[in-house]
């Protein structure tokens, strides 16, 4: 009898919770600020970062970074000298992306495309104004360490911060002890990323990263993982027709509001970029048929 009660209270709860949300003003959601609004505040924090902190770097290239205390005597990461700090333009949300990375060694292996898959150590840090007392600071903060790295990330599926300066970066060469299996890693490509949150996850954040954070990620690129998104038989960065290590599908409007006339990585122009499209030179033949006949799957003239 007492459990009937019970049920029967929290059907008569739950009904008034819907009706309520029903004739109620709905909460107002906070609609997430332009892209061109919060990029300029990113990019401000990621360059008081850069004047403010300095890296050391162990031997085996562990980064460290730390913010230069009072009066201390050590070179920003914007001042030294020892290790290139470079830049890339990504045109991404109609806003042109200053991204900023530190190469702590180019590598001497291969490089990813933007869409391959990444074997890499990494540490991650957002950054953050804070107001305590009246005094605002920037402030890093660790959220996320993976040193013994075991599964390949998607560069195509992560941060495009990742996607877009990884490529920059080369694996290198690693040797297995057979008594006990452990791979070691030597020459391997080492940097430091500053990405703003546009490049990052932005208004939603995500587990222990707030929204709006710019993030650094210290890495180390262990091994690369070619993907054949299109699955005909020819590996995506073989797809990459003009050989700059990136390819972009720009059907994605909100990510590409304005295309580019010619995309270089899209043999027969139907929007549709070749590592993506089964029928790259669009003569109605499958990429994957012509290989099989021996014809030339980029000219629509040869076909099986
Ligand atoms: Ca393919
Ligand atoms: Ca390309
Ligand atoms: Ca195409
Ligand atoms: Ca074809």
């Amino acid at each position: 009898m007492n459990k009937f009660k019970y049920y029967f209270i929290l059907s008569i709860t739950t009904l008034s919770l819907f009706s309520c949300s029903k004739n109620e003003d709905p909460i107002p959601v906070t609609p997430p600020r332009a892209y061109s609004v919060q990029y300029p505040t990113d990019l401000n924090d990621i360059e008081q970062y850069l004047k403010t902190y300095y890296i050391t770097v162990s031997a085996d290239f562990d980064a460290t970074i730390s913010k230069i205390p009072e009066g201390g005597s050590q070179i920003s990461i914007w001042d030294q000298k020892i290790y290139q700090l470079k830049n890339r333009i990504v045109r991404l949300h109609a806003v042109d992306y200053k991204v900023y990375y530190l190469v702590l060694r180019e590598g001497v292996g291969e490089s990813p495309t933007n869409t391959d898959g990444v074997l890499a150590a990494y540490k991650g840090e957002y950054l953050q104004q804070v107001t305590t007392a009246g005094v605002t600071n920037l402030t890093a903060t660790f959220f996320e360490e993976i040193k013994f790295p075991e599964t390949f990330l998607s560069l195509n599926a992560t941060i495009t911060g990742w996607s877009e300066i990884f490529p920059q970066f080369k694996t290198g060469n690693y040797t297995s002890n057979p008594d006990n299996g452990k791979i070691t890693y030597t020459d391997f490509g080492a940097g430091v990323l500053f990405i703003p949150s546009g490049l990052g996850y932005y208004a939603t954040g995500t587990e222990g990263i707030p929204s709006y954070a710019p993030l650094v990620f210290s890495f180390k690129l262990h091994e690369i993982l070619r993907f054949d998104s299109d699955g005909d038989g020819v590996l995506n960065y073989l797809e990459d027709i003009n050989k700059d290590k990136y390819a972009y599908d720009f059907r994605n409007t909100f990510l590409h509001p304005t295309t580019p006339s010619v995309n270089a990585d899209d043999t027969d122009g139907d929007g549709i970029p070749n590592y993506k499209d089964i029928d790259d030179d669009g003569d109605g033949f499958t990429t994957k048929a012509e290989i099989a006949a021996g014809t030339d799957y980029l000219n629509k003239n040869e076909h099986p």
